[in-house]
């Protein structure tokens, strides 16, 4: 992920005062010194970028600046000035305040600029450790619709809820900017899928993952082969070159297993989709803890819509009966719909997600970003699945840090 080009980063710029904490800020979420934070003010002088993998979220580049409050002539200026600059390459803004006092002129400026500039802005009121925020402070932030975190970079109180936070702030096009398989395929090379054509699948159409995996093939100038697994043998003899990736329904993922070359990178369809909705390695690492599972742990089964459940229905009865005959003890279950799903799910042993098909992606990364902070495992559906056929960690091939997660949370 280090490699992934800046333009596809969430790039979080870091304003403030000198002396505000945003160095320090900076060095907490990363977990290591990066910026150099010290008492005299105008410590940083040029911007700071910091590019790191920030869970669930993804790519991101935080970039620290010069104090916008620097009035010493010359060079002081030049430095708010180009920090005031750095606005026009970032996505986000946040703006590191003191909690004992209302903003200055400089800070209103800042604000000010960042609505111009429609700029997707939060508060960070620092150093909490030292002092809570004045009612007068959060009244102003409030008035201007502007979210606000407390933070300590000193005690790391607050780091999560400015995780959440981010989560709230990164633009559509970047949580919606991964492609289902574009980044698997190569240039002119064929990739296999195989769709089994049975009484479930509709009548005279394709479904919309397959569609979408077509498309994504064609937009990366790729080509594929489409076909039912009884026929992979033949499809593969005729190939000239194996095929870069396999795709299959989960549903013959044991015959896809067998008929399609070890040599040959194969996952699923549900797999692709856990991936482009969430966060494929947390919801691996999730997975694992179906192993930990002893009588009375309690699951909790989230479905984003509120459909009515249908007979042997996948989320009420058909998990369920997998996860007992997988554990051979009786497990506590709970079951939520639609907007029902805790704000605090601690207490559960494992969250295991439906797809989210009527969700966004930031809708599921919230949901993620709550289990996670509270070290609650969650997954999904189909990566669930995939663990209760014993195929997960075939189908995680492809994704290197997904199956390192898995393999580890499940201590191999
Ligand atoms: N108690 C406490 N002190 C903090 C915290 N964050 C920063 N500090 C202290 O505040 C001072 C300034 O911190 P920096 O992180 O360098 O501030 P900055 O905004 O980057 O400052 P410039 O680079 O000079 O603009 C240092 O002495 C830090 O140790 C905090 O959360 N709690
Ligand atoms: S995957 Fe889609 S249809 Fe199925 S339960 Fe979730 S939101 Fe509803
Ligand atoms: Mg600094």
């Amino acid at each position: 992920m280090q490699n992934t080009p800046r333009g596809l980063r969430f790039q979080i710029g870091l304003f403030g005062r000198r002396n505000a904490g945003k160095s320090s800020l900076l060095n907490a979420i990363a977990g290591q010194d990066v910026s150099i934070v010290s008492p005299v003010p105008g410590t940083t002088a040029d911007p700071v970028n910091k590019a790191m993998e920030l869970p669930p979220l993804g790519p991101v580049l935080f970039i620290d600046t010069a104090g916008i409050d620097d009035e010493e002539a010359g060079i002081g200026a030049l430095r708010a000035d180009r920090s005031l600059k750095t606005l026009d390459r970032c996505d986000a803004a946040l703006v590191i305040l003191s909690p004992d006092r209302l903003p200055d002129e400089s800070e209103e400026l800042l604000f000010r600029k960042l609505a111009e500039k429609n700029i997707p802005a939060a508060a960070v009121l620092g150093k909490s450790d030292l002092a809570a925020p004045i009612p007068e402070l959060t009244a102003f932030l409030e008035a201007r619709k502007i979210p606000f975190v407390s933070v300590s970079a000193r005690t790391g109180a607050g780091l999560s809820d400015l995780r959440g936070l981010l989560i709230r702030l990164a633009p559509e096009e970047f949580l919606a900017s991964m492609s289902m398989l574009g980044d698997l395929t190569e240039h002119a090379k064929p990739v296999l899928l195989i769709t089994p054509v049975d009484k479930e699948a509709p009548r005279g159409r394709m479904i919309l993952p397959q569609v979408q995996a077509i498309r994504d093939v064609l937009d990366h100038s790729a080509w594929c082969v489409v076909t039912q697994e009884d026929l992979i043998p033949q499809v593969l003899a005729g190939l000239s070159a194996p095929p870069v990736l396999a795709v299959t329904d989960s549903q013959v993922f044991e015959t896809a297993a067998a008929l399609v070359p070890s040599s040959v990178p194969l996952t699923s369809f549900s797999i692709l989709l856990a991936r482009m909705k969430g966060d494929l390695t947390l919801c691996a690492e999730g997975a694992a803890a179906i192993r930990r599972l002893h009588e009375g742990s309690r699951i909790l089964i989230a479905e984003a819509c509120t459909h009515h459940p249908v007979s042997d229905d996948i989320g009420r009865e058909k998990i369920p009966r997998w996860l007992r005959k997988k554990t051979g003890v009786p497990l506590d279950f709970t079951f939520v719909q639609g907007t029902d799903f805790p704000s605090d799910p601690s207490g559960f042993d494992l969250v295991i997600h439906c797809g989210a098909c009527t969700f966004n992606r930031r809708a599921v990364l919230s949901r993620i970003h709550l289990c996670r902070e509270k070290d609650v495992p969650f997954t999904n559906y189909g990566v669930c699945i995939a663990e209760l056929h014993g195929i997960l960690e075939r189908a995680l091939a492809p994704f290197p840090a997904a199956l390192a997660a898995y393999r580890k949370a499940s201590g191999r």
